[in-house]
């Protein structure tokens, strides 16, 4: 065993750049599904497209392995995260709604987010899984709202990795179309939202009406001249959200 690397596997480190890059370290030197490594701070936390995260002691810095087959499930691994987080959440009474494709919401603000890296390797391919959650610290002067959880990480840390495993070993063991349902039940971007995207190929702005979930976790949508077009990691805006069924939102 690699005395390093032996280190932060299945531990919580005080610092490092980024936990999905030690993960990844792991992940090249073959540790097996579900190895996970998390951090207090990060100084070097990021995002999707190069943007930064904030990565502030008292909040929860994550980074799971995934080994998953058939490799056919991959792009629904990270809703399957999502799902994950937001149901083991719901443990703490907390209603945390996901923002396709990667986002989780508290009360319409930022909570937490996802970032999955894919890797090939000499042994073996496999999916990086990085979390960020606010656990005790919203941040602010962001360009959106952020919220935050007012628990300990220490306490949110089990919670979230059993529960995302648990919804990993599923779509395993029976597919993704009970991950589809699970997720509707939590989506913030629910049939009839209206959206606006930015297409990053074109560079230019779009409206559309979300419809649901396609058979790889995209969004289908509908745009106003009536035509469907699929959305795969776009970043979305609400321009007009769909207020839950009154049983829903009791809940
Ligand atoms: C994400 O990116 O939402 C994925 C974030 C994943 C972070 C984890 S932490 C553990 C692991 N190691 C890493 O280095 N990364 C992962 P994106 O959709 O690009 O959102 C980034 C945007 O969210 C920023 O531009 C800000 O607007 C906002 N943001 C940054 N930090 C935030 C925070 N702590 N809470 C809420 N919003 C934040």
């Amino acid at each position: 065993m690699n005395l390093e690397l032996s280190t932060f596997a299945n531990r919580v480190i005080e610092q490092c750049g980024s936990t999905n890059d030690l993960a990844r370290k792991l992940g090249d030197a073959g540790y097996p599904h579900g190895t996970w490594v998390s951090a207090r701070a990060q100084d070097a936390g990021r995002g999707r497209l190069g943007r930064k995260w904030e990565s502030q002691r008292g909040n929860l810095l994550l980074s799971i392995l995934c080994r998953m087959e058939p490799k056919t499930h991959w792009s629904w691994v990270p809703l399957a995260t999502a799902v994950g987080i937001a149901e083991g959440l719901s443990a703490f009474g907390s209603s945390v709604r996901i923002k396709w494709p990667n986002d989780l919401w508290l009360d319409g603000a930022k909570l937490g987010g996802i970032l999955c890296e894919a890797v090939g390797s000499a042994k073996g391919s496999y999916i990086v899984i990085g979390i960020g959650l606010n656990c005790l610290h919203a941040p602010g002067n962001l360009d959106q709202e952020t919220a935050c959880l007012d628990r300990d990480p220490d306490s949110v840390r089990p919670l979230v990795i059993q529960s995302v495993l648990s919804v990993l070993e599923d779509i395993q063991a029976r597919g993704v179309v009970e991950l589809s349902r699970r997720y509707e039940t939590l989506a913030a971007l629910r049939p009839g939202t209206e959206i606006q995207w930015t297409s990053i190929e074109k560079k230019m702005s779009f409206d559309g009406v979300v419809n649901g979930l396609g058979e790889s976790g995209e969004l289908r949508v509908q745009l106003p001249n009536g035509e469907q077009e699929s959305l795969f990691a776009e970043d979305v805006k609400v321009r007009r959200l769909v207020t839950p069924p009154a049983d829903d939102a009791a809940r």
